[in-house]
């Protein structure tokens, strides 16, 4: 199959999952065409079928804002005449989904089928704009094919839009064929000195993600045992975690890394996870966390009860449960026994039941399932 993708390229899971399976599909077979702004985060010129088309967005002085979404739609036709792809799969709602719609009015007679991948705050936060509502639905009714990322994430969809259409859940997957090298390197340590406990929050620093819950954690746990944070990732909120740790007198038992290509490069000296997020629709970053045998210690929102299992790989408490968040990293952090049962069953677990394999079969089922979907609708429309 030949297969457009856009993507954000951003820092954020979406951009990570597009990318990841772009490579995949291209590795194992197809040919992928990734369409952005920008090269997406953990791009790699490696793979052969696979390439990057830049969208330039036209800078004119009528344009206080310049119209990206149409800069992307005529890029995705120009792509899709010249290479003849089959599929348009956008990655998160909002432009993508509508942009592929346009561009698949733009290019008929020439069929391309649009697959929409919600990924989250598509739905949970700007779907609850009303300056966006309209379109974010049209993208879903419009597209072939639709998948979310998390169970949750399709019933919220389907609860908060009242769409009434098939969502196929496909969950975010890893290759944990890239881990195995920092689960060696565990003990072997980057970041802290010898005898602190390290414990890592990795994000895009969003009010989303409750950054300073992790720092009231983390000021809990120094309490009781010596320890490190590290803050890795950027965003609105980084300056109110660093306030929140020098109000908290643990400043410099905190080291900001900033945005890191490779993740596991940190987390391979991690003991432990924290995630307090209000709302996540999945939490690629748990994920990766555990395929690196790091236990989590996460909010119960959303997706991450299907990601994070309760007491087996993870701990989870409800959204704001500081205290709770606390209690179970000490718990974890006191007991050497119960982190690496919880770290050998979380990396089992990840290759298991999100490998990179199952995704990317689930993608090209969702791909034929398009493909009919638009081969139906077209001849039900020439009677
Ligand atoms: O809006 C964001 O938080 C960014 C977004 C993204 O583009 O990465 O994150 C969402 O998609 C990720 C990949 O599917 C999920 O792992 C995150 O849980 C989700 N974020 C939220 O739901 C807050």
């Amino acid at each position: 199959m030949k297969i457009g993708i856009c993507c954000h390229p951003t820092v954020g899971g979406s951009g990570v999952i597009a990318t990841e399976l772009a490579r995949a599909l291209a590795e194992t077979g197809d040919e992928v065409h990734v369409m952005s702004y920008a090269v997406p985060p953990r791009w790699s010129w490696s793979g052969q079928r696979l390439f990057f088309h830049e969208v330039a967005v036209t800078q004119y002085p009528l344009f206080e804002y310049p119209p990206y979404s149409l800069a992307l739609a005529t890029k995705m036709v120009e792509v899709a005449r010249q290479q003849g792809l089959d599929i348009l799969h956008a990655h998160y709602a909002i432009p993508h989904a509508v942009s592929a719609i346009l561009a698949k009015q733009m290019l008929a007679p020439q069929p391309v089928a649009v697959v929409t991948t919600l990924h989250g705050t598509d739905i949970t936060l700007i779907g609850h704009d009303p300056s966006y509502i309209d379109a974010i639905r049209f993208g879903i009714l419009r597209s072939d094919a639709v998948t979310a990322v998390s169970e949750s994430l399709r019933q919220a969809t389907v609860d908060k839009l009242e769409v009434d259409k098939q969502i196929d859940v496909v969950p975010n997957f890893v290759d944990a064929s890239r881990y195995p090298e920092a689960v060696a390197r565990r003990g072997g340590r980057r970041w802290g000195e010898d005898g602190e406990h390290v414990l890592v929050h990795i994000s895009n620093f969003r009010p989303v993600k409750r950054v300073t819950d992790v720092v009231h954690i983390f000021f809990r746990v120094c309490q009781e045992l010596p320890c490190r944070l590290l803050l890795v990732g950027d965003g609105p909120e980084l300056a109110i975690a660093e306030r929140t740790a020098r109000e908290l007198g643990v400043r410099e038992r905190v080291e900001f890394v900033g945005t890191v290509a490779e993740v596991e490069d940190v987390l391979a000296s991690a003991d432990l996870f924290l995630l307090p997020s209000e709302t996540e629709s999945f939490g690629l970053a748990a994920l990766e966390a555990l395929a690196c045998e790091v236990p989590v210690v996460a909010s119960s929102a959303g997706g991450l009860p299907e990601v994070v299992v309760d007491g087996e790989t993870g701990f989870l408490l409800p959204v704001g449960d500081v205290e709770g968040m606390s209690r179970a990293a000490l718990r974890l952090l006191r007991d050497q026994e119960l982190r690496r049962r919880f770290g050998t069953a979380g990396r089992r677990d990840a290759q298991e039941r999100f490998g990179r394999e199952a995704a990317v079969e689930g993608y090209r089922k969702v791909y034929k399932r398009a493909l009919d979907e638009m081969a139906r609708r077209d001849s039900v429309a020439s009677g």
